[in-house]
């Protein structure tokens, strides 16, 4: 394993030196079925953009409240409530943002480790929040003296007047978190069996990603009350967990997932993750499988601090390592596009673009619809299509939600003045 290792560094450096025109010149050929960046189409008329709220600060997740307003974590640690400025609307018959206002809820949030990716992130109301007015968000913690603690899931309790929240307890605590800030995941969503899954990062550790008794690189799968695993999770199932963390876990090898989206009428969970300085990937998650993602190969490489030079080396799904690794349905090659938020445009009013999967990009500033055909292990991306009015016409596309009206939310992240935005199909 060794000497191949040596001979592929090797063959990788030529095909840097003799191929500068190669695509990809790290010798990585993308996953079947990839589509080359070339190979995008780049609509336009299709769908219409309107900013609903403005004066954000990298908002990173949307909830839709049952008062018609919306709940926004704020990543530098402020969790808001946009709400219409005029008494009976809601969010979804905003036209205009100087139409809502940004009001911070009253949260005794422990200390975010604000760092790059760190600080407040995903959120996900739960499916009782009507009853319950409970929320599970996740953040980076840092010790009081500064330094970077864990990442945890917590779930709060929304006050009647959404001016306040209480801790109810925390779900999820451990998550590996690196001094830099980077590889954080997280987000939390609804499951197709109503449970709740949560993507995380590496948390920008060589060895978390396959190590199956951590949370970090991962894909897990919890009770809502609890945060403890389900019994069909692979390795309850099948007996094989010794820890209450590999018990949580359905797939592991990730390096930073951003994204997981449920398709619709389908138990089908999709996953966009993060590349190194290549290949984003959209995954299908099968439970129990291996993504790939091994910065250490395979525990040959173990100094910590040469993290940002053992994983540009590492492919994003290592098929030498792990032969049976889930290849992507979908990479970016290179360049990337820092992929985030995922989810599947649902509803009739979508028309032709209805079952798209709509996905964010940071670093692109886009936003990708992608067409899905077949089912299950056998689907594929056939078509990439970039919508002109969303291709840099804002910054970086953070957070996407299908609201109670069936549009596509999302949130801007430039980091100053950000936005909330509602996209529809064009009529
Ligand atoms: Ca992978």
């Amino acid at each position: 394993m060794k000497r191949f290792r040596v001979t592929a560094a090797v063959l990788a450096s030529l095909s840097v030196l003799l191929t500068s025109c190669s695509e990809d010149a790290s010798g990585n050929e993308p996953p079947p079925g990839a589509i080359k960046g070339d190979q995008r189409s780049h609509s336009q008329g299709k769908i219409k953009v309107t900013e609903v709220a403005e004066g954000l600060k990298v908002g990173w997740d949307i909830g839709f409240l049952p008062s018609g307003n919306v709940l926004v974590p704020q990543r530098p640690g402020k969790l808001s409530v946009i709400s219409p400025k005029k008494k009976g609307q809601k969010i979804t018959d905003i036209t205009d943002p100087k139409q809502t206002t940004v009001t911070d809820v009253k949260i005794d949030l422990p200390k975010p480790y604000v760092k790059a990716e760190g600080g407040l992130l995903g959120m996900v109301l739960h499916p009782d929040f009507e009853k319950s007015r409970k929320f599970t968000l996740c953040q980076t913690t840092a010790t009081p003296d500064g330094k970077p603690n864990d990442i945890r899931l917590i779930t709060w309790k929304l006050s009647k007047d959404e001016k306040s929240a209480t801790k109810v307890k925390d779900l999820i605590t451990g998550l590996p978190l690196g001094p830099t800030g980077q590889h954080v995941g997280c987000r939390p969503t609804e499951g197709p069996d109503g449970e709740l899954l949560i993507g995380t990062g590496d948390g920008w550790h060589l060895n978390t990603a396959q190590d199956k008794n951590n949370l970090g690189g991962k894909v897990l799968r919890v009770d809502w009350d609890t945060g403890k695993a389900l019994p069909d999770n692979p390795w309850v199932a099948d007996g094989s967990a010794k820890t209450e963390e590999a018990k949580r876990v359905i797939s592991y090898g990730h390096r930073n997932v951003q994204g997981v989206a449920v398709r619709p009428g389908t138990k089908e969970i999709w996953t966009s993750e993060h590349g190194t300085i290549r290949d984003d990937e959209i995954n299908l998650i099968q439970p129990g499988k291996n993504y790939g993602w091994d910065p250490s190969h395979g525990g040959e490489k173990t100094d910590q601090s040469q993290y940002a030079k053992f994983e540009v080396e590492a492919p994003m799904t290592d098929k030498e390592l792990f032969p049976d690794a889930v290849d992507a349905k979908w990479a970016t090659g290179e360049p990337t596009e820092a992929l985030c938020a995922a989810i599947f445009l649902e509803g009739k009013q979508w028309g032709e673009l209805e079952g798209k999967l709509a996905v964010t990009s940071l670093k692109g500033s886009k936003l990708f619809l992608m067409t899905v055909e077949g089912e299950g292990t056998d689907s594929k991306i056939t078509a990439v299509d970039v919508p002109k009015e969303l291709d840099w016409t804002y910054k970086r596309l953070r957070a996407a939600r299908i609201g109670p009206d069936g549009a596509l939310y999302l949130t801007t992240a430039g980091g100053e003045n950000d936005y909330l935005l509602r996209v529809e199909p064009a009529k």
